[in-house]
This record gives C-alpha cells, sequence and structure tokens, in this order.
C-alpha cells in the first residue's frame, strides 16, 4: 500500500517545536504527493509559500455570550469532522495531546471508524499536562483511543506509559531536520557584528520559561567568559526574560551579552554560534540542538529527558546532571580552547544529524504508520527503553 493519502493536521500553529514539526512534516509530505489539510485557529507560522498539495481550514470560535470561556476545543473537533468528511480525510495526524488529542477523538465520533487518528506526543502534554489530575484521565482516553500514538523520544515515551499507567505501544518518532534549510551557513560577516575575531560566541534560543533554566546558561557564561574571551547571545523571548536583565547587571556581563529577540531566520543565527547551551529541567527531545547540530554547532546541556538520545556525549557536544553548571562551564571551556576538538565535534554533528535525524527518514517512518493504521494492523509492541 503506497497510494497518496489525505491527511488532516492539526497543532499549535504560532509557537513552539511541535507546531514546527507539524508544519515542517506537512510539507514534505505534500512534496511526496499526499494532500495535507491544516485545520487550526490560524495559518502555522512556518507554512511558507503556496503548495498545490496544502491546504488550511480556519477554526471559528463561537463566542456566544454566556460562555466564560469561548469553546476553542468543540469547535476544533466539530471542524475536524467537517473536513475529514468533506474532504475525505484518511487520517487526522494531531500534534500535542491537549486538547488536539481530544478533539480528533471526538471528531472520529461523528466521522465513523474509517478515519484514522494518530497523536504524536511532543513533550509538556506528558511531563507537566498529563501531571495534573484536572487533565490526566482525558489525555489517557484520547491516547488510548488513538489509532496510532508517537513519541519524540523514548524517554517520553517511557515517562507517557508511567504517568499514565499505559500499556498500548508507541511509536518513536523522533524530531526531524530538513538539510537544505539546516546547514552550517556562511556567516562571517555577520558575525563581526557580535564579536571580535578572537572571541568565541555561545548561544541561547528558547521561549524562555522556567523549563528552560535561563539562569543557568548565565551562570555558565559567567565562567566561561571568565577563561575564554566570548560573547553569549540570547535569542527568542518569554517570560523568563526581565530576571534574566536584572540577573546580568548583578553579574556585570552587560557589555558581553545580547539579545537579538524572536528571529525567524534561525539557521543564519545558529551558524554565529560556537556552542549552544540548553540546560534545561525538562526537553523531552531538543529541537533546537538538533538545528543547531545540523550547521555544525555543538550543545553544551543537561541530561534532561530525551537530550541523550540526540547530543551524543563527547562526540557532539557534552551532557551533565541538571544544574550542574560548573560541569558544564568546564566542557565548554575545554571545548573552546581546543581547535582541533571542535573540528572533529563539528564534523561529528553534521555527520549525526544528517544520518539519524534527517527529514527524508522520520517523513517515511510517519509514512508507514499512516499506512499500517489504514490497513487495520496492530502497532507492533514497543520496545522496553
Ligand atoms: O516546550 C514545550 O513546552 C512544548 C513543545 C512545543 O510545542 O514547543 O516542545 C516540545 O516539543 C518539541 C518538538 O517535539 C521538543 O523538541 C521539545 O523538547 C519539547 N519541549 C519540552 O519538552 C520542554
Amino acid at each position: 500500500m503506497s497510494h497518496s493519502l489525505k491527511i488532516g493536521i492539526t497543532c499549535y500553529p504560532s509557537l513552539g517545536g511541535s507546531g514546527v514539526v507539524a508544519t515542517e512534516l506537512g510539507k514534505l509530505l505534500a512534496e511526496l504527493g499526499h494532500e495535507v489539510h491544516f485545520i487550526s485557529h490560524s495559518v502555522p507560522f512556518r507554512l511558507g509559500t503556496f503548495h498545490k498539495n496544502i491546504f488550511y481550514h480556519e477554526v471559528e470560535v463561537n463566542d456566544y455570550y454566556v460562555f466564560r470561556y469561548p469553546p476553542y476545543d468543540l469547535s476544533l473537533a466539530t471542524k475536524m469532522a467537517q473536513v475529514a468528511k468533506r474532504e475525505k480525510l484518511d487520517i487526522l495526524h494531531v500534534h500535542y495531546a491537549v486538547p488536539h488529542a481530544v478533539c480528533a477523538f471526538l471528531a472520529k465520533q461523528m466521522v465513523g471508524p474509517d478515519l484514522k487518528v494518530v497523536t504524536t506526543l511532543h513533550g509538556t502534554d506528558i511531563t507537566v499536562l498529563a501531571q495534573d489530575e484536572s487533565l490526566k484521565d482525558l489525555i489517557r482516553l484520547a491516547i488510548n483511543e488513538s489509532d496510532a500514538v508517537t513519541s519524540v523520544s523514548k524517554d517520553l515515551m517511557r515517562e507517557t506509559q508511567e504517568v499514565l499507567d499505559i500499556t498500548r505501544p508507541i511509536d518513536l518518532t523522533y524530531n526531524f531536520v530538513d538539510k537544505r534549510v539546516y546547514y552550517p551557513r556562511d556567516v562571517a560577516s555577520l558575525r563581526s557584528d557580535f564579536a571580535f575575531p578572537d572571541e568565541k560566541i555561545l548561544m541561547h534560543i528558547s521561549n524562555f520559561r522556567p523549563v528552560k533554566r535561563v539562569s543557568d546558561v548565565l551562570d555558565i557564561f559567567a565562567q566561561v567568559s571568565r577563561n575564554v574571551p566570548s560573547r553569549l547571545l540570547f535569542v527568542g523571548e518569554g517570560p523568563e526574560l526581565p530576571k534574566i536583565q536584572w540577573r546580568i547587571k548583578e553579574l556585570g556581563l552587560e557589555d558581553r551579552v545580547h539579545f537579538l529577540g524572536k528571529q525567524d531566520e534561525i539557521a543564519q543565527i545558529i551558524s554565529l554560534a560556537d556552542v549552544l547551551l540548553l540546560p534545561s529541567e525538562k526537553e523531552s527531545f531538543g529541537l533546537v540542538a538538533l538545528e543547531a547540530m545540523a550547521c555544525g554547532v555543538p550543545t553544551i546541556g543537561s541530561q534532561a529527558g530525551g537530550i541523550p538520545e540526540l547530543v551524543a556525549h563527547g562526540e557532539t557536544g557534552y551532557l551533565a546532571p541538571i544544574g550542574d553548571t560548573r560541569a558544564m562551564a568546564e566542557y565548554a571551556i575545554h571545548l573552546l580552547t581546543h581547535p582541533q576538538l571542535e573540528t572533529r565535534t563539528k564534523e561529528a554533528c553534521l555527520q549525526r544529524a544528517r544520518t539519524e535525524f534527517n527529514s527524508e527518514r522520520i517523513t517515511r517512518q510517519y509514512e508507514e504508520i499512516y499506512y499500517r493504521v489504514l490497513e487495520g494492523k496492530k502497532t507492533p509492541l514497543s520496545p522496553i527503553y
């Protein structure tokens, strides 16, 4: 079975790695000849230019005055069912369990069993939301009722099974990068805007939420900059920023730390860096570390969640226990003061990103899952990791 499919995709269109993965997957599936229908409240921000196989269906929410909270979830479920019936969708592929997997479950009740639901778990839908008693049973139901469930790391798979006491099989589908977009860019002239030739550039890119432990980034940089002439570039925006700005003053690092805000051209920006810092508390995979790896930039960070499945310690970066900023700084200093090691590490990054996490490979895995559920075959039991 390998005919082209009609696939509905729902994700958070305007933020986060799950939205990026869902959108990039949709684009790649469309290139392979499948018809892809995005169903969401706004156009996914990475969707880009027109493609004949890509369609967008906007969810409009009824905000009748009796509602204290307009029921987006119900409108989304209804829209999914309408699009599935009208466009004769084979699959609804939802990214992030809450509320998308629940809405897909409802849509399937409206459409019938021929519509197959694939749910991809991305991280905080399990590591944060599934711990919440007000959501736990609903998330378990949506996961158990999906025709296939995928997880972006083995660690997230294990945590899902543990937290929700789930025994159903889950497929492993790592995050991926498109090598046509993520490769080391020539940024020599841009680099000189931020650092002198003898200075190294460390970078942190995130949504600046508490799970990212951004103050650890500063602690690491404070130690590194005492030993290696260097600059720190922050990319992104989020709630921890004001605290960080205050701490930079306390540490007297104002001249060495730069804020770039939200950026679209991530491949170009990452190519500026010598090292990416990712000391997160929780990180089911760490898409940004993969994007960096594909641009030849090693990550130094924490052993949280799925990061060790991505960053090969000692080969494509270095990992230490969560909060051990001293060890992370020592790794950074060692790497940045050994040019041959830096060159070797960069090569290993490019090699690993291209082989293990390339978009063709992971897109094929998703395709195989779609064909499998359409054939009504059971998911193979996931290995115990
Ligand atoms: O970060 C989040 O809270 C949500 C989510 C998102 O939509 O950005 O991020 C998760 O999904 C990414 C894509 O699969 C992963 O690469 C991130 O590691 C993961 N974030 C966390 O687990 C904190």
